[in-house]
């Protein structure tokens, strides 16, 4: 991994990866682009940045020609409570875009990250403990999405003989930016609220369960997964990796400890609800342990530290410097 280019470098995970991989390989050899600009002065100025709607073939050509890229980060997507609300959307993007970046890596000769998620799971999947080869039956348009993404990835590497690596991740928090329309938001948001109002209303039941992980983490296993031994990885597409999983009740017993006064209500959505219910409460990412030695280092605890001592930090600064 020398040149790389990142597809949806605005978004959650996007905003941040770019920013590590710049550090790590330099601030030239991290390509970031998007369908809009970063806002973030940060991103946008530390290095090349290319305005790319990943449906537009003849333009991700002209990128890859420019840039000579050796890997693809493939992070532009819709998720999932978006997708509900616009399907048609949101296959076109996670499919057409995928399959557009898969022939673009075929065609100049590169590695490709994708990133699945605990939504490529349903009902029909064992919640707990759920194992890396499962039953996979989502009834969401990003699971089926995912789903079908994690296998034209295993396609293209057995066919073509393509690098393809990813994971499934969990529910991300972060603090840089905000999420960009899934079912877990309200695990970031939540957060913010405490810090600003001193109560958050949940739209998820206080009881639901669901794996979840913060940024800093993600991060770190996209990079691990791309570096690690191809001659070690069996599970090459859909690693399951995780660091945490919680309840509404538990993160806000959490926030509590720091923010004494906070209080969280509930008015369940029923659509986003649906969805939750639809997903693990905590995967097996043994596989990701034994085939590149993966391990998460924030807890609920840890994470709820940093995450309160970063946002004091952000909000207190002037919307000019800010990142988000
Ligand atoms: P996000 O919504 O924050 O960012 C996605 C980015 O894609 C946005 O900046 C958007 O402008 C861009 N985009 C949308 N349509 C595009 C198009 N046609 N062409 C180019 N760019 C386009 O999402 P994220 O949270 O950063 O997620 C990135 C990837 O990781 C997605 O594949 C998502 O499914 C996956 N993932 C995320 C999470 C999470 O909790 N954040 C969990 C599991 C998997
Ligand atoms: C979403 O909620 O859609 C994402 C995910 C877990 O894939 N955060």
């Amino acid at each position: 991994m020398k040149k790389v280019l990142v597809t949806g470098s605005v978004g959650q995970i996007g905003s941040e990866l770019t920013v590590a991989l710049r550090k790590k390989l330099g601030e030239g050899n991290v390509v970031a682009s998007d369908i809009r600009m970063p806002t973030d002065t940060v991103l946008r100025d530390s290095g090349p940045f290319e305005i790319l709607d990943c449906l537009d073939t003849n333009h991700i050509t002209r990128v890859m020609q420019i840039h000579e890229c050796d890997t693809i980060f493939h992070l532009a997507a819709i998720l999932s409570a978006i997708g509900e609300s616009k399907p048609a959307l949101s296959w076109q993007v996670n499919m057409n875009g995928l399959y557009n970046f898969l022939e673009a890596a075929r065609q100049y000769k590169c590695a490709l990250f994708f990133p699945s998620s605990i939504g490529a799971f349903g009902p029909s999947t064992p919640p707990d403990n759920t194992p890396q080869d499962t039953i996979q039956r989502p009834d969401t348009i990003y699971g089926v999405t995912k789903v079908a993404g994690e296998l034209l990835c295993d396609y293209y590497h057995k066919r073509f003989g393509l690098d393809t690596r990813g994971v499934r991740f969990p529910g991300l928090i972060s603090y840089e930016t905000e999420p960009g329309g899934g079912t877990t938001d309200y695990a970031v948001d939540i957060y913010r609220k405490a810090l600003k109002y001193k109560k958050y209303k949940c739209y998820l039941r206080k009881d639901t369960a669901i794996d979840m992980m913060y940024m800093p983490d993600a991060v770190r296993s996209m990079i691990m997964l791309m570096e690690a031994d191809p001659n070690k990885l069996i599970h090459r597409n859909a690693f399951n990796i995780c660091a945490m999983s919680f309840t509404p009740d538990e993160i806000a017993a959490e926030i509590k400890k720091h923010i004494p006064e906070f209080e969280i209500t509930y008015e369940v959505d029923p659509v986003r609800q649906a969805i939750a219910d639809s997903w693990p409460n905590s995967m097996d990412d043994t596989s990701a342990q034994q085939e590149w030695g993966w391990e998460a280092t924030y807890d609920l605890a840890t994470m709820t530290v940093d995450m309160l001592e970063q946002l004091k930090i952000k909000l207190a600064t002037p919307d000019s410097q800010k990142r988000v």
